[in-house]
């Protein structure tokens, strides 16, 4: 029996996040040399064990999985996952490595993270100040409609920030990035309000780009090397670079921002993986 008293506004300790679920992008090559010193019949169960691991309907499947063929010596296919259970996550990786395949598959990346919504995801009362400083009039109908569909829009909005569907556009790119902490661009060091102004300019080119570009930023502070994970899927794949080189130029990121390595690939599933790059 647990005799210890537990505050009640606390949750049971868990590897479940008391708010959104875990992330995981991870990117493996496949070592050739491995791959020749498998027996047929080791190749065999191995792509069945990778077509499994990667099925999205499988029940060992994470709530969100996707695959990707990546472009570039970076490495040759990469999973995304997203669940409220860490080792359900880890457990696909894991499940690949103890394949027959297991050998010839080499991790060369992994991005470790959460989902969360971020401190300027604007209430509906900071998105009617944002239209006024945007110089629209408080006292007109069009206003009240746009916070009033605002306010409506939102939960929508942050169970796609905490829970995300991810989007089935062909092209994706993935890269992690930091904000600065160098004197004269301290990000952490500069008052809300600058921030928060400087994340609705970064807010309004991104919204420039619906139907375009869909993006899920997931937060690593704690977790892993970078502080965000940017993942942007296109419905064609020059829209992310126009994407990207647009938002050079917002103070948030022209001033702050700080990237680590670009991936960039396509969706794949593991028969498209395994043709490609010659498992079979
Ligand atoms: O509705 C809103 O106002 C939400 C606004 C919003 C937030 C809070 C938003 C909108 N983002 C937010 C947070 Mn974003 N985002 C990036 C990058 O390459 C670069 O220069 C930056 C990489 C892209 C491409 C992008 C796209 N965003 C963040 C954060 C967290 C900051 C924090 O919490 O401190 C980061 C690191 C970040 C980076 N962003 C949007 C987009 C797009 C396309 C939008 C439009 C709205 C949408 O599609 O949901």
């Amino acid at each position: 029996m647990n005799t210890h008293a537990r505050p009640s506004d606390l949750p049971e300790p868990s590897l479940v996040p008391a708010n959104g679920w875990h992330c995981t992008h991870i990117f493996y090559r496949i070592d050739r040399r491995q791959l020749r010193e498998l027996t047929a019949e080791q190749k065999t169960l191995g792509l069945e064990q990778f077509e499994q691991a990667l099925d999205p309907q499988a029940a060992t499947a994470t709530t969100r999985l996707q695959s990707f063929l990546i472009s570039g010596h970076k490495a040759d296919f990469a999973i995304l996952m997203l669940d409220p259970d860490p080792l359900k996550i880890d457990g696909i990786h894991q499940r690949l490595l103890q394949s027959e395949l297991g050998p010839a598959l080499e991790p060369t990346y992994s991005f470790v993270s959460l989902t969360e919504i971020s401190e300027y995801v604007p209430s509906p009362e900071q998105y009617a100040e944002r239209l006024k400083a945007g110089g629209e009039d408080p006292s007109s109908p069009a206003f009240a409609a746009k916070v009033a569909a605002y306010e409506k829009r939102l939960p929508m909005m942050n169970a796609q920030r905490l829970t995300p569907e991810l989007p089935n556009w062909p092209a994706m790119c993935f890269y992690p990035m930091n904000k600065s902490r160098v004197v004269g661009a301290n990000w952490f060091t500069t008052p809300f309000s600058q921030r928060n102004a400087m994340m609705a300019e970064h807010a309004q080119s991104g919204m420039a780009f619906a139907g375009r570009v869909t993006q899920v930023v997931t937060v690593s502070v704690g977790m892993d090397d970078w502080e965000w994970g940017v993942t942007l899927w296109a419905r064609c794949p020059d829209y992310l670079k126009d994407i990207v080189y647009k938002m050079r130029f917002d103070e948030a990121s022209a001033k702050y921002a700080e990237f680590g390595p670009f991936y960039v690939g396509y969706q794949a599933d593991a028969i498209s993986i395994i043709k490609h790059c010659g498992l079979a």
